[in-house]
């Protein structure tokens, strides 16, 4: 099996970014090592903080954290750093030709309970006509993005990665340190009837969203295949999707602060939806292009529906045809 760094080289990846992927691989298995570590790791449970979304911080989202922002500060390609536990831009080197975003503990409700979890991360070139803390750095089309990935942290430490060619699947051998290429062009099936949702805010939903899972739900003839699968952690579903197909919602709710979604577009539905259209599928909110929404702030949610095209489609279709969406 391949490792990383040839298979990087193979696909012409600039030498800056394949060490600076390096590094945020670096990072992710230290935060491996202390996952698999679990209690015996004493990173598990709250902190007494909040971060900027309002959400208590777990022991491991702020370890996770500060491991990535140390370990890029100290790499020479990086310009900023956004997280979802930093406010705001953490300003790095100022003539450096990346900046680097990230969710450094995706799925926290799954920290304490041996679940899944992830790291998201992307990567772009730093803008030269503004400030490297400055927020306007990072306001750059998903589509600018020069690579996307996420590492999840499940029984195998699995990284899913594209730097704009084909998602690729690696597993962390343990024995050598690496990862190894072990899918190394991932393609979504289309024939997948499986679909991921907290259905629990089904009572908050607008009118459309509720009467197309109706139908999803009751409609013995069009769905009788349908099946649901939700892991509490975006990364873990998403993994699932690309391996097996299907589709996953988060869309916008009634619930104060969740009118955009839940699901922040920079360091979560930007990367992931890279990853999947470089599979083969798709990704929307509000049935535009995620890719292609022009980023309004830092933290900015969107409403997310993404995976197989057919369901994806079938998803937007149904809601853009009713008027109370
Ligand atoms: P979390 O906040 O627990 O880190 O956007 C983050 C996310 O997890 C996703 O990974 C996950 O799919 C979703 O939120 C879970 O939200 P609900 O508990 O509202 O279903």
């Amino acid at each position: 099996m391949e490792r990383l760094i040839p298979t990087l080289k193979k696909d012409g990846v600039e030498l800056d970014l394949i060490l600076l992927i390096r590094t945020i691989l670096a990072a992710t298995k230290e935060i491996a090592f202390r996952v698999s570590q679990g209690e015996l790791s004493g990173v598990l449970g709250s902190t007494l903080d909040e971060n900027i979304q309002g959400e208590v911080q777990k022991k491991l989202d702020v370890l996770a954290n500060q491991l990535l922002k140390d370990m890029l500060s100290d790499d020479d390609s990086v310009r900023s750093i956004a997280s979802e536990e930093e406010e705001f831009v953490v300003p790095v080197h100022s003539t450096a030709p990346y900046i680097v975003a990230f969710d450094p503990l995706d799925g926290s409700s799954n920290i304490d309970i041996n679940g899944q979890i992830g790291t998201i991360f992307t990567i772009y070139r730093a803008r030269d006509d503004v400030a490297a803390n400055s927020p306007e750095q990072f306001a750059q089309l998903g589509t600018e993005q020069v690579c996307a990935g996420y590492v999840l942290y499940g029984p195998s430490t699995y990284l899913m990665m594209t730097t704009g060619g084909p998602t690729r699947g690696y597993t962390l051998d343990l024995t050598h340190g690496g990862y190894l290429l072990t899918v190394p062009e991932v393609t979504l099936s289309q024939d997948s009837m499986e679909f991921s949702a907290n259905m629990a805010n089904y009572r908050y939903w607008q009118e459309g969203v509720q009467h197309y899972f109706d139908q999803v739900l009751y409609s013995s003839e069009d769905y009788k295949d349908v099946t649901m699968r939700y892991n509490g952690a975006m990364v873990g579903d998403i993994n699932r999707i690309l391996i097996k197909g299907g589709v996953f919602h988060y869309p916008s709710d009634a619930r104060a602060g969740n009118e955009n979604g839940k699901i922040r577009l920079l360091y979560e539905a930007n990367p992931l939806a890279m990853l999947i259209e470089k599979a083969g599928g798709k990704a929307t909110a509000h049935g535009k292009r995620i890719m292609a929404l022009p980023p309004t702030s830092l933290h900015q949610r969107v409403p997310v529906v993404m995976g197989s095209n057919n369901l994806v489609d079938e998803f937007d279709k149904a809601i853009f045809s009713n008027s109370n969406v």
